[in-house]
């Protein structure tokens, strides 16, 4: 039985399409709270991150950081909600897109050395100089691991939040070539879907639980656009060939056994482009593979 706090981070600044700032509500009408206490969990919701609302989303291209400051204020008010939080509650930080996670990742590490397991489409490694569209939510992990504007690069107490050898990511198939130069650059652990396909999802649940036995925290970042968009088409940024269903829930059924994982975001659930509220129900059901959920 874990002590759970739920945090709302309405944020559609990162990119550029409506309904992504309803995120939150869309997974709290997904009955996040009531699953997770119907596995035994002692859950608290703290409502949401205060952001900004803006008529009309200007487009961010050419590199213009619009929303910069208004993101950076954002995961600082993260950083401070879950600093009050007891260290041992586990917290889930419901999107919005996903450059939330400068705040949530800085936030739950509580200034100790984190492990990142970055489940998503994309890889978010972008830097506003590599970034084709200027938008935030493509940059996240990039910024957590000091790289970028320092505006953003550097939330938590000194330097980045993450090593870039404590980052695994799963599930890639759309990058960016100034971004693969990064990740080649710095070394990280990329596991396509290429990977996926070859080692089979045990396989590499395995490889990456091995790299984080030890550490005292392990945060997972799950973008709801990991999913094939068949699967959850209510996203911003869909992209052919992601995960099955029983993929993303064996995934986390084995990150559950394990038992290492000390964080959770749900990001980039996008109610306006989804049916019947599916992908935000699917993110749910995943958040209860992870939280312990037991088919038998
Ligand atoms: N790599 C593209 C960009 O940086 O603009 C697309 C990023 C999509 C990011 C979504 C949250 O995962
Ligand atoms: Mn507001
Ligand atoms: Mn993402
Ligand atoms: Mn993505």
């Amino acid at each position: 039985m874990k002590r759970i706090g739920i945090l709302g981070v309405p944020m559609d600044l990162g990119q550029g399409r409506r309904g992504v700032d309803m995120g939150p509500s869309a997974l709290r009408y997904a009955r996040l709270q009531e699953v997770l206490e119907g596995l035994g969990h002692s859950v608290l919701d703290y409502g949401d991150v205060d952001v900004p609302v803006v008529e009309s989303l200007r487009p961010s291209g050419g590199g213009g950081l619009v929303y910069l400051e208004a993101i950076r204020k954002a995961c600082l008010e993260t950083i401070e909600t879950l600093g009050q939080m007891s260290p041992e509650t586990f917290p889930v930080v419901l999107g919005g897109d996903h450059s939330i996670a400068m705040g949530s990742v800085t936030g739950a590490s509580r200034g100790e050395r984190v492990g990142v397991i970055w489940v998503d489409a994309h890889a978010d490694f972008n830097t506003p100089q590599t970034s084709p569209s200027g938008n935030i939510h493509g940059m996240p992990l990039a910024h957590l691991c000091g790289l970028g504007d320092p505006r953003l690069a550097n939330l938590g107490a000194e330097g980045p939040t993450v090593r870039f050898e404590d980052v695994a990511l799963i599930g890639i198939r759309s990058l960016d070539p100034g971004e693969v130069a990064v990740l080649r650059e710095h070394g990280m652990s990329v596991y396509s879907m290429k990977e996926i396909d070859r080692l089979r999802i045990p396989e590499v649940a395995a490889a990456v639980l091995e790299r984080f036995q030890g550490f005292s925290r392990v945060h997972v970042s799950l973008d709801a656009d990991v999913l094939d968009p068949e699967v959850a088409p209510g996203v911003g940024t869909p992209v052919p060939g992601g995960l099955t269903y029983r993929e993303a829930h064996l995934l986390m059924e084995l990150f559950a056994d394990a038992g290492i994982v000390t964080s959770l975001d749900l990001v980039e659930v996008n109610p306006i482009l989804d049916r019947e509220n599916r992908t935000a129900r699917i993110m749910v059901e995943l958040a209860s593979s992870l939280l312990g959920k037991k088919i038998y």
